[in-house]
């Protein structure tokens, strides 16, 4: 097993057993080309075990963020169908180390995008858009990590739930968008947080797709990135996102 393997397996059996792990970056900082070879890595057990890729996330899509972990550019992480979780259902806190849920806008393409687009031609490939709650959980102790650490860890992802699609011609640029915990708002921003324009994210989302050898396909989700800083999570919460025009999406957290 090379090193870089070996790092893929001890941040598979992480996620998959809920377990924090040290920070990589402790003994060994990793480049960008090898962090992302790591992700990939790990995402090849998971599909070896059975689970599907349905989409990517976009994270780190707010300067605030971006200054937290001390890069310029934004990172993005698989998702698979293992991740997604039921709207409206009960969320079990012990599948995760210590989560924290975000809202985001998702994106569904219906034909295929990759490489360096427009932003029409991004959302040309677009059959529809939601209000999305990810739930972040770091297998890093504390949620500490430098850049490599967090894209090796597949940039955090580890669970995503969408509200109800509708069709692409809301003009997403900047929307209310309130996070609430038990019907009390926790964080308020807007859709604008998110690069400027969440369309921007997707665009990235092409570009960086390809250069991993990949392409956003028909039925995948993007999302598109943390509108507000992340809430964490208790057993009890009612958790729910209201998006202006987009509608509502929610989850109960649960032992
Ligand atoms: O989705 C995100 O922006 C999270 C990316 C990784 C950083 C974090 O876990 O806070
Ligand atoms: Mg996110």
């Amino acid at each position: 097993m090379s090193e870089l393997e070996k790092m893929a397996e001890i941040v598979d059996e992480a996620a998959r057993n809920a377990t924090e792990i040290p920070q990589f970056s402790d003994e060994t900082p990793l480049s960008m080309d090898a962090a992302y070879a790591v992700q990939a890595l790990s995402m090849q057990r998971r599909y070896a075990r059975g689970e599907k890729r349905v989409g990517v996330k976009m994270g780190l899509t707010s300067r605030a963020k971006m200054l937290q972990v001390g890069v310029s550019e934004v990172i993005w992480g698989r998702l698979t169908d293992a991740m997604r979780e039921e709207e409206g259902g009960v969320v079990s806190i012990s599948k995760y180390v210590h989560p924290r849920v975000e809202p985001e806008i998702a994106f569904l393409i219906k034909s295929p995008l990759a490489g360096e687009v427009s932003a029409l031609e991004a959302m040309n490939a677009v059959a529809a858009i939601a209000p999305a709650l990810e739930i972040i959980d770091s297998r890093y102790k504390a949620f500490k990590f430098d850049v490599g650490d967090v894209i090796a860890d597949n940039s955090s992802s580890s669970g995503f739930v969408i509200g109800n699609w509708s069709a692409p011609d809301t003009d997403i640029s900047n929307l209310g968008m309130v996070l609430s915990i038990n019907g009390r708002p926790g964080e308020i921003g807007s859709s604008a947080a998110i690069l400027g324009n969440p369309v921007r994210s997707l665009v990235a989302a092409a570009r960086m797709v390809a250069q991993a050898g990949e392409s956003l396909n028909p039925g995948d989700i993007v999302l598109a990135g943390g509108a507000t800083a992340a809430i964490p999570m208790a057993v009890g919460q009612a958790v729910s996102l209201e998006v202006e025009r987009l509608g509502t999406v929610a989850f109960t957290v649960g032992a």
